[in-house]
């Protein structure tokens, strides 16, 4: 299809004082887009046709985009880096554990304010599955919020209040997998052709079987496996996650139409940003692991150039525990931008590694494997999530020094599981097998030996860990999203040990409900929660005053620290030094610098504490 015919058919769809700007975008767009679509689909017969009511279905979207996005979508055309910005930060909440509802979060949005948040990601909150629906991400409706949670309206509500607080709304867009009682399972499952092949699906186990030769397993105790069989199917389903999540078969376009259509009708009801869930496993490959495919990129980056096109306020955000060399493609290049944030798992998980060994080798690989981003993108760094700490991202690192990285790996896995010796009380997930790590799950004070510690000394050490590393993923060069809960340091939540449904996913350790105890307590500085709000609230108050802690400022990785410490200098005047170790490291500092945190000038040799962080400016 000629380029001006496909763009003809979005704007044909639009008012007069619409088009201008969209012929524009367009111009800039539509060549790229067309390019992957076609190296897509099309091979199809019916690639024209399907392409043209693509464009017109973004017209229709584009044309409904409320005013208020659109002034939003030009304002950040005009800083493409906003998001960039060292007082960017994130908190990340399940809505029903937080605020009860969409209501209650809405009704949080001053303590977020007060802490610095300027970016909320909501876990799911669309209508799940009915009963089990691994925490919402078995999605049966894009469209409708979970009733249980509040309504469209609501959403509507929250989105235009956190926009008014200065606070973008984050939501996962769950694009791998749809709940089986999703519309389009529902139809599928009744024997409607069209909805069977927006699935993969198999008659026999021929195909699973050969796949399953390649295949990794996500859930390989919960759910071995990356196939179920459907009854009312007659066949085998890909699900990689819950055989209740069915994989999208993305080789189809009419799935892709609609996920695109489906993610722009969230955009136009405030979401700006929107977390992309596994993004690793889009497309399928025989003789492959099915992850980071190059199908997967030119969706993402097909996605993105349609955000361009009609809500160019919109970021994408990656998630692809993958790792660290598979990580980079996920933002694309300048000629091909794919998505504007990406997890940097492998820097999350090195900090615990960092913990486990009192060593720093593991997370300096990763912070050497870590590239120069292309303009306007960045890595989102965190210290926990809702998830497990994935270990396998980390072989590459973990082996560089000649170590077997399954064996160091275990070691730290059964480390945070509370083996002899540990201060951590964690659970390892997925995995029985003691040489082979998969994940460890707990909140980050209880892995940090908050739970544990019986003495105001051990409760101090603690905090330190927790505090180094929050101060970490602060100081790295990123955009950092704190973890509910964390800020107050709460603890492993055991609750669900009691609900059959969640007994055997000890992810749900680290899902407690938000603690009005502990928030009380905030500002309390002889206890615990008040201690670790406070100084973290200061790091973060110190972060947004220096550009050197931007995500796109430099850094380097000084060579220089002994192995027990990681020193960070990001240009020329801002340097954090780390102490991973339970014993004093010493620092030689040249000049004169400022502490930051204490406030005071240093200088000369520095010992840093068990634990302890400094975070200087140059005088
Ligand atoms: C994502 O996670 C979500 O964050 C999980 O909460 C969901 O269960 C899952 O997708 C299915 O929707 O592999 O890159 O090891 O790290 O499941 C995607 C556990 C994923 C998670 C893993 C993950």
């Amino acid at each position: 299809m000629p380029s001006k015919v496909m763009s003809d058919r979005l704007l044909a769809v639009l008012s007069d004082d619409l088009r201008p700007l969209a012929a524009q975008r367009l111009a800039a767009a539509e060549p790229v887009l067309r390019r992957l679509l076609a190296g897509l689909y099309g091979e199809r017969a019916d690639f024209d046709a399907w392409l043209g009511e693509l464009m017109e279905s973004l017209g229709v979207l584009y044309a409904a985009r409320p005013a208020e996005l659109r002034a939003l979508d030009a304002q950040r055309a005009a800083q493409p880096e906003w998001f960039l910005s060292q007082r960017m930060l994130g908190y990340c909440a399940y809505v029903q554990k937080f605020g009860g509802d969409l209501n209650g979060v809405a009704a949080r949005i001053p303590y977020l304010r007060e802490l610095g948040v300027s970016y909320l990601h909501l876990l799911p909150f669309l209508r799940p599955r009915a009963g089990e629906n691994d925490g919402g991400f078995a999605v049966s409706s894009f469209d409708e919020v979970d009733p249980a949670l509040g309504s469209n309206a609501d959403l509507d509500a929250l989105t235009a209040q956190l926009r008014a607080a200065g606070i973008s709304l984050c939501s996962d867009f769950i694009l791998n997998h749809v709940a089986d009682d999703h519309a389009w399972a529902r139809a599928a499952k009744a024997g409607d052709a069209d909805a069977r092949a927006m699935f993969h699906v198999f008659p026999d186990r021929a195909m699973p079987d050969r796949h399953e030769r390649t295949l990794g397993q996500v859930f390989p105790q919960v759910a071995p496996g990356n196939f179920s069989f459907i009854e009312e199917l007659d066949g085998w389903a890909w699900t990689t996650f819950y055989p209740y999540q069915w994989d999208l078969n993305y080789a189809n376009p009419a799935v892709f139409a609609a996920m695109a259509a489906a993610l722009l009708r969230l955009a136009n009801r405030g979401v700006e940003v929107f977390r992309l869930d596994s993004t690793a496993f889009l497309w399928k490959r025989e003789g492959t692991n099915s992850m980071n495919q190059p199908e997967a990129h030119q969706l993402l980056q097909a996605l993105r150039a349609i955000v361009d096109i009609v809500a160019p306020g919109v970021l994408l955000k990656a998630e692809a525990i993958v790792p660290t060399r598979e990580l980079p493609a996920y933002l694309g290049s300048a000629e091909a931008p794919e998505c504007h944030i990406a997890y940097h798992s492998s820097l999350m998980a090195a900090g615990w590694v960092a913990l486990a060994e009192q060593g720093t080798g593991v997370l300096r690989e990763v912070i050497r494997n870590t590239p120069a981003l292309p303009a306007a993108a960045t890595w989102l760094s965190y210290v926990r999530c809702h998830d497990d700490i994935g270990w396998n991202v980390l072989r590459a690192e973990a082996s560089a020094d000649g170590s077997d990285s399954a064996v160091r790996l275990a070691r730290a896995a059964r480390f945070f599981s509370g083996a002899e010796g540990s201060y951590a009380i964690g659970a390892a997930f997925q995995s029985t097998d003691p040489n082979a790590a998969h994940g460890s799950n707990g909140m980050a004070a209880s892995l940090t030996g908050l739970q544990a510690a019986r003495t105001d000394e051990e409760r101090a050490l603690a905090l330190r860990r927790m505090l180094l590393l929050h101060g970490l993923a602060l100081s790295f060069g990123a955009l950092p999203v704190l973890y509910m809960g964390d800020e107050l340091a709460m603890e492993n939540d055991y609750s669900y040990q009691d609900r059959p449904q969640h007994a055997m996913d000890s992810r749900w350790l680290q899902r407690p409900v938000f603690d009005q105890q502990r928030w009380k307590h905030r500002y309390d500085v002889s206890t615990v929660p008040g201690t670790m709000h406070q100084a973290l609230a200061k790091l973060v108050r110190i972060r947004g005053r220096h550009d050197a802690l931007a995500a796109n400022a430099s850094r380097t990785l000084l060579v220089d620290a002994p192995d027990g410490m990681l020193a960070l200098a990001r240009g020329e005047r801002f340097l954090t030094l780390m102490n991973f170790s339970g014993q004093p490291q010493s620092y030689a500092l040249q000049g004169a610098w400022r502490d930051c945190v204490a406030e005071q000038a240093t200088g000369g040799m520095l010992v840093l504490e068990p634990y302890a962080m400094y975070w200087l400016e140059r005088e």
